[in-house]
């Protein structure tokens, strides 16, 4: 039986935008049982030379330049943000209003002001069909099959009462002095630095794990090289944004957490980690080793086998997402966790069950990242406001239940 069609509309083809572009393309090769096939129908972008060479590239129908005569398109139905932060918000409102379906790079906005603007045009929004438009935020780390695994072992009391978060993104690229400034250096364009694009996750994760929210912050910030080369060789720039921001937190049950985002860690390419102990046991994630899940169970009853144990979270009948890729233990990768992310997406548009994280959820996470980059600045405890009610999401969905040997 056919599928109804989904037409997708892309704004951005850099890195994100590459990202994206795959998770249309195989989508439908993976979940056989996404309610839509997905067509990536037009890619939008500003420079018509590379824009057309990266749609051919990315497998896309159409290409333009014009956004305003894509949005005014009925055939298009999902429009995806993969732009620079500064422009989020504005082309995510532009998208919503005119009747589209919206998924946005992280993080959703400059700042949390912007976000609530956002937060409040989606619950309004509409599709041209008269319903209701749907909306996420692109953090598809929770999507790896062992951190939703470790999600979902949270959820279900395994490790008990949460004490502690220790989390961190490291990364190197901006230890290099020749390395030139970019919309990423620039708080007008990024909002912050490694702390917008490292930290955010590591607030979405730190949510998504453990149900808890934010109630407290104090951080520290550092910009260790203030001016670099402009991009088009054309004297220097200044950089007004954070190279790493770190920060404590009191979570909403009392629990300690800290955080850790930098682009100076020398050696480190894209450490993302994150452990969480409780009061009966420990789990500890780091996307280098994406597949791979360490566990600590304080109930074992052979005190010489009791230790952190490594559990390959790749076995189609039981962990999430494994079982739509390949025969057990036959590992993924990166791009794998936003072909998931999409899949899920289908599944909520075509049920109307929650899609998380959205835009709520996008605007928590800014309110942290507002509060903790106020402490820094001020190097006091702030209050992390918390303009709304949210309730923990759902862990994952439901292991495909099959080996596929
Ligand atoms: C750059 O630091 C970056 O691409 C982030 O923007 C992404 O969100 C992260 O997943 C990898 O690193």
């Amino acid at each position: 039986m056919s599928k109804p069609i989904l037409n997708v509309a892309l704004v951005g083809y850099a890195f994100m935008g590459r990202a994206h572009s795959n998770a249309y393309r195989q989508v439908n090769r993976f979940f056989a049982d996404a309610p839509f096939q997905v067509v990536p129908k037009v890619l939008v972008g500003r420079t018509a030379g590379p824009l057309k060479l990266a749609a051919e590239q990315f497998g896309w129908q159409e290409y333009s330049t014009d956004l305003s005569a894509v949005l005014k398109r009925d055939d298009i139905h999902l429009v995806d943000i993969a732009t620079p932060n500064d422009s989020h918000v504005s082309l995510s409102i532009q998208a919503l209003k005119a009747g589209k379906h919206v998924l946005t790079e992280k993080p959703l906005a400059l700042n949390a002001k912007e976000a609530r603007q956002l937060v409040a045009v989606a619950k309004a929004a509409r599709t041209s069909a008269g319903k209701p438009a749907r909306v996420g935020v692109w953090h598809n780390y929770r999507r790896a099959p062992a951190a939703s695994t470790a999600a979902a072992l949270i959820a279900e009391g395994k490790l008990g009462e949460i004490r502690h978060v220790r989390a961190v993104y490291l990364q190197d690229w901006l230890l290099d002095e020749s390395c030139p400034g970019s919309w990423r250096m620039t708080a007008k364009t990024c909002g912050s630095g490694a702390h917008g694009d490292l930290n955010a996750h590591l607030i979405d994760m730190t949510r998504f794990l453990t149900g808890l929210e934010f109630d407290e912050v104090a951080g520290i910030e550092q910009t260790f090289i203030k001016k670099r080369r402009n991009a088009d060789g054309k004297g220097m720039v200044d950089v007004d944004v954070d190279d790493a921001l770190l920060f404590l937190a009191r979570l909403s049950n009392g629990a300690l957490a800290s955080f850790e985002g930098t682009r100076a860690a020398a050696g480190r390419k894209n450490y993302n980690q994150i452990e969480v102990n409780g009061t009966k046991g420990s789990v500890l994630w780091n996307f280098e080793r994406m597949n791979e899940l360490q566990y600590y169970s304080v109930d074992e009853q052979d005190a010489r086998a009791k230790g952190f144990r490594t559990i390959m979270a790749m076995d189609g009948a039981v962990h999430p997402y494994a079982g739509q890729y390949w025969p057990d233990g036959h590992v993924i990768g990166y791009e794998h966790t936003f072909i998931n992310h999409l899949a899920d997406f289908l599944s909520a548009l075509a049920s109307g069950d929650e899609f998380r994280p959205d835009f709520a959820d996008g605007l928590a996470n800014q309110e942290v990242l507002d509060a903790a980059l106020k402490a820094a600045k001020t190097r006091r405890w702030v209050t992390v406001e918390r303009s709304q009610k949210l309730k923990p999401a759902k862990a994952a969905r439901a292991s495909a239940g099959k080996s596929l040997l």
